[in-house]
């Protein structure tokens, strides 16, 4: 795993982990250890029944040592695609989500009071979902503002109701194996959400809460092909939160060398100004960050930039052909 630090000159190259981790996708960034900078969190694939994080060690950075890797989960199911981190059951202390495919399993996680120098940390099933196909996609929000961070993925919203217990809300039955995000689109009421085919083809829907049922609205009309980006910010800086969705290039013996990307920019009324803003550049878990001062600040703290906007994508190009297993690294999200 690797660390490109930009330069005035360029991008230096950190190692964050030198050894060869089965990463899979959807990994996330917390402060776990709570010593105000970002740690970087990953789950096994399929082959791996374990979760980790990884000890930020800002400010003393080196480009040569690998960040200290602690293991979060060695037990139980396999295959953790997507996982987020936050206060859901409100009680000021952060818990980590995480989808487990092999059990068909949302966990939710308790990051112990020394993370440092705890073993596996406890964990309960904060859901259990049926049938064949695999719930993906992690997203946080307040969607009723009752005060509470709620979960957002593979079709639902789940609403914390005591203990370790969540209320599973159906927004889409047709909407399990896909990418989640979540914001206020549509200004006041609900918060709303957006679910989009990540690792098939499928529509990409925006969502919105009438008081009865939720109201999807398809943004483009046609299905996204492998739309495993997916995020929510305000591109424009009009005030409006605006949705980027890009498509993989690649996956399996398959290939899409025309992937599209595009923004929709948002009026807060429901109205999207859909531009598309690239073809046959390939993103896979890319996400989309306005604000230099924001990233600087919160994930390499020793640094300080005046604020000044600025989107910044971060694309992973994957080759047509994928890599023979021996060239896997624990560098690859895939
Ligand atoms: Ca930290
Ligand atoms: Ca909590
Ligand atoms: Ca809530
Ligand atoms: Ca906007």
């Amino acid at each position: 795993m690797l660390w490109y630090r930009r330069t005035a000159k360029g991008w230096d190259v950190y190692v964050i982990d030198d050894a060869k981790v089965p990463i899979g996708a959807g990994g996330t960034v917390a402060d776990v250890d709570g010593d105000g900078d970002l740690d970087i969190l990953f789950g096994g694939k399929f082959s791996s029944n374990e979760i980790w994080w990884w000890e930020n060690p800002a400010p003393r950075f080196n480009p040569t040592q690998p960040w200290t890797r602690r293991t979060i989960k060695k037990s139980g199911d396999r295959g953790h695609h997507d996982m987020i981190a936050g206060d859901f059951d409100g009680d000021g202390r952060l818990e980590l989500a995480a989808w487990n495919q092999g059990g068909k399993k949302l966990l939710i996680l308790n990051v112990p009071d020394d993370p440092k120098t705890a073993g596996e940390w406890s964990y309960k099933t904060g859901f259990t979902y049926t049938g064949g196909v695999q719930h993906e996609g992690l997203a946080r929000a307040d969607i009723n503002r009752d005060g509470k961070l709620d979960i957002i993925g593979g079709g639902y919203w789940f609403e914390h109701q005591g203990g370790m217990k969540f209320t599973a809300h159906l927004v889409d039955d047709a909407q399990h194996y896909t990418r989640a995000a979540a914001g206020d689109l549509k200004t006041g009421g609900f918060q709303e959400i957006v679910f989009v085919a990540g690792d098939t083809s499928g529509p990409l829907k925006w969502y919105e809460w009438n008081g009865r049922s939720w109201v999807g609205h398809d943004l483009l009309r046609f299905e996204v092909n492998h739309g495993h980006s997916l995020a929510i910010a305000d591109g424009d800086g009009d005030g409006n939160l605006d949705i980027f969705c890009g498509e993989m290039g690649s996956w399996g013996k398959e290939g899409n060398p025309k992937s599209k990307a595009w923004v929709f920019y948002g009026d807060g009324r429901g109205g999207f100004k859909t531009t598309l803003i690239s073809t046959g550049v390939p993103n896979h878990e890319s996400s989309w960050r306005i604000s230099t001062a924001t990233v600087s600040r919160t994930l390499f703290p020793s640094r300080s930039s005046p604020p000044r906007r600025e989107s910044m994508c971060f694309c992973k190009s994957v080759p047509h052909r994928p890599a023979a297993p021996s060239r896997s690294t624990g560098g690859s999200a895939r």
